[in-house]
Protein backbone atom coordinates (compact mmCIF):
# COMPACT_ATOMS: atom_id res chain seq x y z
CA UNK A 1 0.00 0.00 0.00
CA UNK A 2 1.08 3.52 -0.50
CA UNK A 3 3.13 5.57 2.01
CA UNK A 4 1.90 9.25 3.10
CA UNK A 5 3.70 12.11 4.97
CA UNK A 6 2.01 14.00 6.70
CA UNK A 7 3.68 17.15 7.90
CA UNK A 8 0.93 19.12 10.95
CA UNK A 9 -0.42 15.68 11.70
CA UNK A 10 -0.92 17.10 15.28
CA UNK A 11 -3.16 19.86 13.87
CA UNK A 12 -6.93 19.89 13.22
CA UNK A 13 -6.33 18.56 9.50
CA UNK A 14 -3.46 16.48 10.09
CA UNK A 15 -5.68 14.50 12.37
CA UNK A 16 -8.76 14.22 9.90
CA UNK A 17 -6.09 13.28 7.19
CA UNK A 18 -4.21 10.26 8.88
CA UNK A 19 -7.71 9.06 10.16
CA UNK A 20 -9.19 8.70 5.73
CA UNK A 21 -5.95 7.68 4.58
CA UNK A 22 -5.63 4.88 7.23
CA UNK A 23 -9.14 3.78 6.54
CA UNK A 24 -7.67 3.62 2.97
CA UNK A 25 -5.15 1.36 4.37
CA UNK A 26 -2.58 3.92 3.72
CA UNK A 27 1.17 3.42 5.68
CA UNK A 28 0.62 6.62 7.45
CA UNK A 29 4.15 8.41 8.46
CA UNK A 30 3.26 12.03 10.75
CA UNK A 31 6.15 14.48 10.99
CA UNK A 32 5.67 16.25 14.46
CA UNK A 33 7.90 19.08 15.43
CA UNK A 34 9.89 18.67 19.03
CA UNK A 35 8.36 19.98 22.14
CA UNK A 36 9.07 19.22 25.93
CA UNK A 37 5.19 18.79 26.12
CA UNK A 38 3.30 16.37 23.80
CA UNK A 39 1.10 17.68 21.68
CA UNK A 40 -0.20 14.42 20.36
CA UNK A 41 -4.31 15.24 21.44
CA UNK A 42 -5.79 14.83 18.14
CA UNK A 43 -3.94 12.09 17.04
CA UNK A 44 -4.57 9.98 21.05
CA UNK A 45 -6.85 7.02 19.10
CA UNK A 46 -4.30 6.15 15.95
CA UNK A 47 -1.21 6.64 17.53
CA UNK A 48 -0.48 3.00 17.51
CA UNK A 49 -1.45 2.66 13.67
CA UNK A 50 1.10 5.41 12.23
CA UNK A 51 4.30 6.04 12.85
CA UNK A 52 5.41 9.69 14.36
CA UNK A 53 9.05 11.09 13.54
CA UNK A 54 10.52 14.13 14.46
CA UNK A 55 11.17 16.69 12.19
CA UNK A 56 10.65 20.63 11.60
CA UNK A 57 9.70 22.72 8.62
CA UNK A 58 13.00 24.78 10.16
CA UNK A 59 14.97 22.31 9.62
CA UNK A 60 16.26 21.43 5.80
CA UNK A 61 18.48 18.44 6.86
CA UNK A 62 15.60 16.66 9.02
CA UNK A 63 13.14 16.83 5.75
CA UNK A 64 15.91 14.87 3.77
CA UNK A 65 16.10 12.55 6.43
CA UNK A 66 12.66 11.57 6.65
CA UNK A 67 12.24 11.75 2.64
CA UNK A 68 15.17 9.32 2.57
CA UNK A 69 14.26 6.96 5.39
CA UNK A 70 10.40 6.63 4.61
CA UNK A 71 10.17 7.20 0.54
CA UNK A 72 6.70 8.34 0.76
CA UNK A 73 4.52 8.13 -2.51
CA UNK A 74 2.44 11.14 -1.35
CA UNK A 75 3.88 14.15 0.81
CA UNK A 76 1.07 16.33 2.27
CA UNK A 77 2.48 19.72 3.57
CA UNK A 78 0.23 20.69 6.59
CA UNK A 79 2.07 22.06 8.80
CA UNK A 80 2.13 25.87 9.41
CA UNK A 81 2.13 29.17 11.52
CA UNK A 82 -1.47 28.63 11.02
CA UNK A 83 -3.19 31.43 13.36
CA UNK A 84 -3.55 34.70 11.47
CA UNK A 85 -3.07 36.89 14.59
CA UNK A 86 0.20 35.66 15.29
CA UNK A 87 0.97 36.49 12.41
CA UNK A 88 1.17 40.05 13.02
CA UNK A 89 3.03 39.55 16.09
CA UNK A 90 6.11 36.75 14.52
CA UNK A 91 5.54 37.84 10.96
CA UNK A 92 9.86 36.90 10.73
CA UNK A 93 8.80 33.12 12.02
CA UNK A 94 5.42 33.11 9.84
CA UNK A 95 7.26 33.77 6.81
CA UNK A 96 10.08 31.00 8.12
CA UNK A 97 8.02 27.88 8.63
CA UNK A 98 4.96 28.81 6.44
CA UNK A 99 6.78 30.24 3.34
CA UNK A 100 10.18 29.23 3.05
CA UNK A 101 9.62 25.81 4.90
CA UNK A 102 7.58 24.69 1.73
CA UNK A 103 10.60 25.66 -0.10
CA UNK A 104 12.60 23.40 1.66
CA UNK A 105 10.22 20.29 1.56
CA UNK A 106 10.17 20.62 -1.89
CA UNK A 107 13.79 20.86 -2.15
CA UNK A 108 14.48 17.44 -0.27
CA UNK A 109 11.54 16.09 -2.65
CA UNK A 110 13.12 17.38 -5.50
CA UNK A 111 16.39 15.74 -4.50
CA UNK A 112 15.36 12.27 -2.59
CA UNK A 113 12.79 11.53 -5.25
CA UNK A 114 10.97 14.04 -7.59
CA UNK A 115 8.11 11.33 -8.37
CA UNK A 116 7.23 12.19 -5.02
CA UNK A 117 3.36 13.76 -5.46
CA UNK A 118 3.02 16.58 -3.38
CA UNK A 119 -0.14 18.77 -1.91
CA UNK A 120 0.52 22.48 -0.17
CA UNK A 121 -1.96 24.07 2.42
CA UNK A 122 -2.77 27.21 0.35
CA UNK A 123 -5.33 29.38 1.99
CA UNK A 124 -8.34 31.90 1.07
CA UNK A 125 -6.70 34.00 3.62
CA UNK A 126 -4.56 34.67 0.01
CA UNK A 127 -7.43 36.64 -1.66
CA UNK A 128 -8.08 38.87 1.38
CA UNK A 129 -8.92 41.72 -0.22
CA UNK A 130 -11.53 40.35 -2.70
CA UNK A 131 -10.77 41.25 -6.12
CA UNK A 132 -14.08 39.54 -7.30
CA UNK A 133 -16.95 37.23 -5.49
CA UNK A 134 -17.06 34.53 -5.56
CA UNK A 135 -13.26 34.13 -5.50
CA UNK A 136 -11.96 30.81 -8.03
CA UNK A 137 -8.52 29.86 -8.83
CA UNK A 138 -7.68 31.84 -10.66
CA UNK A 139 -8.83 34.98 -8.53
CA UNK A 140 -6.09 37.29 -8.11
CA UNK A 141 -4.87 37.19 -4.62
CA UNK A 142 -4.37 40.46 -2.47
CA UNK A 143 -3.11 39.08 1.01
CA UNK A 144 -4.25 41.32 4.19
CA UNK A 145 -1.82 39.70 6.69
CA UNK A 146 1.50 38.48 7.12
CA UNK A 147 0.25 35.60 7.28
CA UNK A 148 -2.01 35.86 3.91
CA UNK A 149 1.90 36.76 2.12
CA UNK A 150 3.20 33.76 3.28
CA UNK A 151 0.58 31.89 1.66
CA UNK A 152 0.56 33.86 -1.66
CA UNK A 153 5.08 32.80 -1.60
CA UNK A 154 3.94 28.93 -0.41
CA UNK A 155 1.35 29.04 -3.29
CA UNK A 156 3.61 30.48 -6.40
CA UNK A 157 6.22 28.56 -5.23
CA UNK A 158 4.65 25.18 -5.91
CA UNK A 159 3.29 26.03 -8.60
CA UNK A 160 6.92 27.05 -9.91
CA UNK A 161 8.26 24.05 -8.76
CA UNK A 162 5.79 22.13 -10.86
CA UNK A 163 6.63 24.31 -14.02
CA UNK A 164 10.50 24.42 -13.37
CA UNK A 165 11.07 20.74 -12.46
CA UNK A 166 8.16 18.85 -13.25
CA UNK A 167 7.30 18.14 -10.34
CA UNK A 168 3.64 16.60 -9.48
CA UNK A 169 2.93 19.79 -6.78
CA UNK A 170 -0.30 20.75 -5.94
CA UNK A 171 -2.11 23.69 -4.33
CA UNK A 172 -5.66 23.38 -2.42
CA UNK A 173 -6.87 26.81 -1.89
CA UNK A 174 -8.90 26.15 1.52
CA UNK A 175 -11.71 28.28 2.40
CA UNK A 176 -12.38 28.11 6.51
CA UNK A 177 -12.80 24.60 7.89
CA UNK A 178 -13.88 23.74 10.91
CA UNK A 179 -14.72 21.12 13.33
CA UNK A 180 -14.79 19.76 16.90
CA UNK A 181 -10.52 19.50 16.66
CA UNK A 182 -10.13 22.85 15.50
CA UNK A 183 -8.14 24.90 17.35
CA UNK A 184 -9.37 27.23 20.29
CA UNK A 185 -8.78 30.54 19.40
CA UNK A 186 -9.91 30.07 16.50
CA UNK A 187 -13.15 31.88 16.02
CA UNK A 188 -15.91 28.94 15.51
CA UNK A 189 -14.36 27.02 18.38
CA UNK A 190 -13.61 29.73 20.64
CA UNK A 191 -17.85 30.51 20.10
CA UNK A 192 -18.94 26.75 20.68
CA UNK A 193 -16.86 26.56 23.70
CA UNK A 194 -18.12 29.50 25.51
CA UNK A 195 -21.83 28.63 24.15
CA UNK A 196 -20.78 24.99 25.86
CA UNK A 197 -19.24 26.79 29.24
CA UNK A 198 -21.92 29.87 29.61
CA UNK A 199 -24.72 26.99 29.37
CA UNK A 200 -23.18 24.96 31.53
CA UNK A 201 -22.47 27.95 34.41
CA UNK A 202 -18.82 28.55 34.12
CA UNK A 203 -18.85 31.83 32.48
CA UNK A 204 -21.00 34.72 31.67
CA UNK A 205 -19.59 36.11 28.97
CA UNK A 206 -17.62 35.96 25.51
CA UNK A 207 -15.14 38.59 23.94
CA UNK A 208 -15.15 38.94 20.37
CA UNK A 209 -13.64 40.98 17.82
CA UNK A 210 -15.21 41.89 14.35
CA UNK A 211 -18.54 40.36 14.14
CA UNK A 212 -19.32 41.47 10.53
CA UNK A 213 -16.46 39.47 9.23
CA UNK A 214 -18.10 36.62 6.48
CA UNK A 215 -16.27 33.29 5.95
CA UNK A 216 -17.33 30.39 3.96
CA UNK A 217 -17.14 27.64 6.39
CA UNK A 218 -16.93 24.01 5.89
CA UNK A 219 -16.38 20.57 7.97
CA UNK A 220 -12.85 19.64 8.11
CA UNK A 221 -13.38 15.61 7.62
CA UNK A 222 -14.80 16.57 3.91
CA UNK A 223 -12.00 18.51 2.89
CA UNK A 224 -9.46 16.04 3.70
CA UNK A 225 -10.87 13.57 0.94
CA UNK A 226 -10.40 17.00 -1.26
CA UNK A 227 -6.74 17.26 -0.57
CA UNK A 228 -6.62 13.54 -1.00
CA UNK A 229 -8.55 13.85 -4.38
CA UNK A 230 -6.27 16.13 -5.56
CA UNK A 231 -3.51 13.94 -5.66
CA UNK A 232 -4.92 11.22 -7.33
CA UNK A 233 -5.55 12.80 -10.69
CA UNK A 234 -3.86 12.16 -13.87
CA UNK A 235 -1.98 16.08 -14.01
CA UNK A 236 -1.32 18.31 -11.07
CA UNK A 237 -3.87 20.76 -11.30
CA UNK A 238 -4.85 23.87 -8.44
CA UNK A 239 -8.63 23.95 -6.89
CA UNK A 240 -10.58 25.69 -4.50
CA UNK A 241 -12.23 23.80 -1.86
CA UNK A 242 -15.37 25.96 -0.44
CA UNK A 243 -19.34 25.16 0.65
CA UNK A 244 -19.90 28.56 -2.11
CA UNK A 245 -22.01 29.79 1.36
CA UNK A 246 -21.07 32.24 3.44
CA UNK A 247 -21.83 33.90 6.83
CA UNK A 248 -21.24 36.58 9.17
CA UNK A 249 -19.45 35.91 13.04
CA UNK A 250 -22.80 36.97 13.70
CA UNK A 251 -24.63 34.83 12.50
CA UNK A 252 -22.27 31.97 13.69
CA UNK A 253 -23.15 33.34 17.15
CA UNK A 254 -27.07 33.42 16.38
CA UNK A 255 -26.72 29.63 15.86
CA UNK A 256 -24.51 28.28 18.37
CA UNK A 257 -26.32 30.34 20.76
CA UNK A 258 -29.38 29.36 19.74
CA UNK A 259 -29.08 25.76 19.56
CA UNK A 260 -29.30 26.06 23.33
CA UNK A 261 -31.70 28.29 23.96
CA UNK A 262 -29.57 31.48 24.46
CA UNK A 263 -29.90 34.82 22.93
CA UNK A 264 -26.05 35.60 21.78
CA UNK A 265 -26.56 39.46 22.76
CA UNK A 266 -27.00 38.82 26.17
CA UNK A 267 -23.36 37.39 26.41
CA UNK A 268 -20.90 38.40 23.42
CA UNK A 269 -19.13 41.70 24.01
CA UNK A 270 -17.60 43.14 21.14
CA UNK A 271 -13.73 43.72 22.39
CA UNK A 272 -11.57 46.01 20.39
CA UNK A 273 -8.30 43.43 21.69
CA UNK A 274 -9.82 40.98 18.60
CA UNK A 275 -9.67 43.30 15.73
CA UNK A 276 -7.04 42.64 13.52
CA UNK A 277 -4.55 45.59 11.80
CA UNK A 278 -6.23 44.97 8.66
CA UNK A 279 -8.85 42.73 8.27
CA UNK A 280 -10.74 40.08 5.37
CA UNK A 281 -14.12 41.17 5.29
CA UNK A 282 -15.88 38.69 3.23
CA UNK A 283 -14.86 35.17 1.64
CA UNK A 284 -16.78 33.11 -0.47
CA UNK A 285 -16.15 29.90 -3.08
CA UNK A 286 -16.58 29.19 -6.46
CA UNK A 287 -15.59 25.21 -5.69
CA UNK A 288 -17.28 24.41 -8.73
CA UNK A 289 -13.77 23.27 -10.70
CA UNK A 290 -13.16 20.80 -7.94
CA UNK A 291 -16.70 19.31 -8.40
CA UNK A 292 -16.70 18.77 -11.72
CA UNK A 293 -13.43 17.67 -11.89
CA UNK A 294 -12.65 15.72 -8.36
CA UNK A 295 -16.04 14.95 -7.79
CA UNK A 296 -15.86 16.70 -4.73
CA UNK A 297 -19.18 17.91 -2.72
CA UNK A 298 -18.85 19.26 1.07
CA UNK A 299 -21.50 17.37 2.67
CA UNK A 300 -22.17 19.14 6.15
CA UNK A 301 -24.31 22.27 5.77
CA UNK A 302 -23.80 25.38 8.64
CA UNK A 303 -26.32 24.42 10.33
CA UNK A 304 -24.80 20.93 10.92
CA UNK A 305 -21.72 21.88 11.26
CA UNK A 306 -22.41 24.15 14.07
CA UNK A 307 -24.67 21.89 16.09
CA UNK A 308 -21.62 19.45 15.91
CA UNK A 309 -19.30 21.62 17.55
CA UNK A 310 -21.49 22.75 19.98
CA UNK A 311 -22.55 19.50 21.13
CA UNK A 312 -19.02 17.87 21.47
CA UNK A 313 -17.85 21.30 23.75
CA UNK A 314 -21.35 20.51 25.82
CA UNK A 315 -19.93 16.85 26.17
CA UNK A 316 -16.22 17.84 26.75
CA UNK A 317 -16.66 20.81 29.16
CA UNK A 318 -19.41 18.69 31.16
CA UNK A 319 -16.13 16.03 31.11
CA UNK A 320 -14.19 18.87 32.88
CA UNK A 321 -16.14 19.61 35.29
CA UNK A 322 -17.77 16.09 36.66
P1 LIG B 1 -3.30 23.74 12.86
O1 LIG B 1 -4.35 22.98 13.61
O2 LIG B 1 -2.81 25.03 13.40
O3 LIG B 1 -2.02 22.76 12.69
C1 LIG B 1 -0.78 23.23 12.28
C2 LIG B 1 0.24 22.10 12.37
O4 LIG B 1 1.53 22.59 11.95
C3 LIG B 1 0.44 21.55 13.79
O5 LIG B 1 0.56 20.15 13.70
C4 LIG B 1 1.76 22.18 14.21
O6 LIG B 1 2.46 21.41 15.17
C5 LIG B 1 2.50 22.14 12.87
N1 LIG B 1 3.68 23.02 12.82
C6 LIG B 1 3.75 24.34 13.13
N2 LIG B 1 5.00 24.79 12.96
C7 LIG B 1 5.75 23.73 12.55
C8 LIG B 1 7.11 23.57 12.20
N3 LIG B 1 8.00 24.58 12.27
N4 LIG B 1 7.55 22.36 11.78
C9 LIG B 1 6.69 21.32 11.73
N5 LIG B 1 5.37 21.41 12.07
C10 LIG B 1 4.91 22.61 12.47
O7 LIG B 1 -3.76 24.00 11.37
P2 LIG B 1 -4.95 23.31 10.51
O8 LIG B 1 -6.20 24.08 10.74
O9 LIG B 1 -4.93 21.84 10.71
O10 LIG B 1 -4.49 23.68 9.03
C11 LIG B 1 -3.61 22.81 8.30
C12 LIG B 1 -2.95 23.59 7.19
O11 LIG B 1 -3.93 24.12 6.31
C13 LIG B 1 -2.13 24.80 7.66
O12 LIG B 1 -1.04 24.95 6.76
C14 LIG B 1 -3.09 25.97 7.48
O13 LIG B 1 -2.37 27.17 7.32
C15 LIG B 1 -3.82 25.54 6.23
N6 LIG B 1 -5.20 26.02 6.07
C16 LIG B 1 -6.11 25.81 7.05
C17 LIG B 1 -7.44 26.18 6.85
C18 LIG B 1 -8.48 25.94 7.90
O14 LIG B 1 -9.57 26.52 7.78
N7 LIG B 1 -8.24 25.07 8.88
C19 LIG B 1 -7.81 26.75 5.63
C20 LIG B 1 -6.85 26.94 4.63
C21 LIG B 1 -5.54 26.53 4.86
P3 LIG B 1 2.22 21.61 16.77
O15 LIG B 1 1.08 20.69 17.12
O16 LIG B 1 3.52 21.18 17.34
O17 LIG B 1 1.89 23.06 17.00
O1 LIG C 1 -11.19 34.27 12.16
C1 LIG C 1 -13.21 37.20 13.17
C2 LIG C 1 -11.82 37.48 12.61
O2 LIG C 1 -9.28 33.21 13.36
C3 LIG C 1 -12.32 34.33 11.33
C4 LIG C 1 -7.18 29.89 9.63
O3 LIG C 1 -7.45 28.50 9.67
O4 LIG C 1 -8.95 30.25 8.06
C5 LIG C 1 -8.47 30.63 9.34
O5 LIG C 1 -8.19 32.02 9.37
C6 LIG C 1 -12.95 35.71 11.41
C7 LIG C 1 -11.95 36.87 11.22
O6 LIG C 1 -9.97 32.38 11.06
C8 LIG C 1 -12.81 36.89 16.76
O7 LIG C 1 -11.54 38.89 12.62
C9 LIG C 1 -14.11 37.96 15.39
O8 LIG C 1 -12.51 37.80 10.34
O9 LIG C 1 -11.39 31.87 12.97
P1 LIG C 1 -10.44 32.88 12.47
P2 LIG C 1 -9.27 33.11 9.81
O10 LIG C 1 -8.51 34.32 10.23
O11 LIG C 1 -10.30 33.27 8.75
C10 LIG C 1 -8.06 30.52 6.97
C11 LIG C 1 -8.71 30.02 5.70
C12 LIG C 1 -6.70 30.01 7.21
O12 LIG C 1 -5.99 29.64 6.27
C13 LIG C 1 -6.13 30.19 8.58
O13 LIG C 1 -5.03 29.29 8.81
O14 LIG C 1 -13.50 35.88 12.70
N1 LIG C 1 -13.25 37.21 14.64
N2 LIG C 1 -13.85 37.77 16.69
C14 LIG C 1 -12.44 36.54 15.45
N3 LIG C 1 -11.44 35.66 15.19
C15 LIG C 1 -10.80 35.10 16.24
N4 LIG C 1 -9.82 34.19 16.02
N5 LIG C 1 -11.13 35.43 17.55
C16 LIG C 1 -12.13 36.34 17.86
O15 LIG C 1 -12.39 36.60 19.00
Amino acid sequence: MPTALITGITGQDGSYLADFLLSKDYTVIGMVRRSSTVTFERIKHIQDEITIIQGDLHDQSSLVDVMEEYRPEEVYNLAAQSFVPTSWNQPVLTGEVTALGVTRLLEAIRHVNPKTRFYQASSSEMFGKVREVPQRETTPFYPRSPYGVAKVYAHWITVNYRESYDLFSVSGILFNHESPRRGLEFVTRKITNGVARIKLGLTKELHLGNLEAQRDWGFAGDYVEGMWLMLQQEQPRDYVLGTGQTHAVREFCEAAFGYVGLDYRDYVIQDPRFYRPAEVDLLVADPSKAKRELNWIPKFSFTELVQLMVDADLKLVAKDIS
